[in-house]
């Protein structure tokens, strides 16, 4: 077995309690594009460009065009290895999912792994939103939403039921803060983890790319899976620099916990 491979199971088997942060990374094996990989980029938009509010005050239709682009991707794509495999550990152990991810692909594993509905703890924590909902532009409806958007137009695009304002997707953008319950469990997630286990981030957008350096605060460990060096490598005890997909499983499978 990799070395590092088995100082991060040693690591994981010794932790009482573990807190995962995902990224982008994770799905890539889903064939959801990342964020900052090449293949992330739509139509010569880069994502940074589009996922604020001034993009959707500027041009509402593009941003509906982009986030419906992504959903009908995403509706096609299916849990991976990874997302399984962090479903099966958050299920017969004591540990927190955190994701920045919108896909939902996280949530999907879980419930394809239980009959019936999931423990409401193993729900992950969705700090950046979903694709999935939408919410008003200007009054506090907001709900699940999961058909095709019809951005061929202004007057085409969602609208809320209640009063008529434009309906945007129900995601955090740059610049928008973050639910401060979600995130507060986050955070103490990681304060009370003995390990916090990094999969698919480049690490660079905050406030999510803190939540590993709460559990490094707090006297806990910090694994990494990932390809690429990110500004957490150098705090990792344990990297895996292998795609998500292929070394989760081994990461996690029985033996480790
Ligand atoms: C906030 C939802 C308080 C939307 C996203 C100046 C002005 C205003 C704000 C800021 C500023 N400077 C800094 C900030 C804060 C800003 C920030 O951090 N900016 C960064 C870019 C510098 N943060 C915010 O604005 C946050 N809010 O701070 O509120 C505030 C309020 C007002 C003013 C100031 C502060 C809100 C951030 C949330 C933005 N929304 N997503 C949508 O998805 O459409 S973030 C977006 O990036 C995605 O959610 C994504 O998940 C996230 C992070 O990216 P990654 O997941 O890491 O993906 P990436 O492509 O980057 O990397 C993929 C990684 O996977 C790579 O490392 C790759 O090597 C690896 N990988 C590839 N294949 C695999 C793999 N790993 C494993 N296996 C594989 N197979
Ligand atoms: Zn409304």
């Amino acid at each position: 077995m990799d070395a590092g491979l088995a100082r991060a199971r040693e690591l994981l088997a010794g932790a009482d309690r573990v807190v995962f942060l995902t990224g982008a990374g994770v799905s890539a094996e889903s064939g959801v594009p990342t964020f900052r990989g090449h293949q992330g980029l739509w139509k010569s938009c880069r994502p940074q460009d589009l996922a604020t509010p001034e993009a959707f005050r500027a041009d509402p239709r593009l941003v509906w065009e982009w986030y419906g682009w992504r959903r009908t991707l995403v509706a096609a794509c299916a849990p991976n290895p990874a997302h399984r495999a962090m479903a099966g550990f958050c299920l017969d152990r004591d540990a927190t999912l955190v994701t920045q991810n919108v896909d939902g692909l996280h949530t999907r594993a879980l419930l394809e792994a239980v009959e019936g509905d999931a423990p409401p703890r193993t729900l992950p924590l969705t700090l950046h939103g979903s694709l999935f909902t939408v919410k008003c532009t200007s009054c506090d409806h907001h709900a699940h939403h999961d058909g095709p958007v019809d951005a061929a137009s202004l007057e085409t695009l969602p609208r809320c039921p209640s009063c008529a304002a434009l309906l945007r997707p129900g995601v955090v953008w740059f610049g928008e803060s973050l639910d401060p319950q979600v995130l507060s469990r986050a955070f103490q997630a990681a304060q009370e983890a003995d390990v916090c286990v990094v999969v698919g981030t480049s690490a660079v957008v905050h406030p999510a790319a803190s939540v590993p350096l709460a559990t490094l605060e707090a006297g806990g460990r910090v694994l990494e899976v990932n390809p690429e060096p990110t500004p957490l490598s150098g705090m990792a005890s344990a990297i895996l620099r292998a795609p998500a997909g292929r070394v989760v499983p081994d990461l996690l499978e029985d033996g480790a916990g």
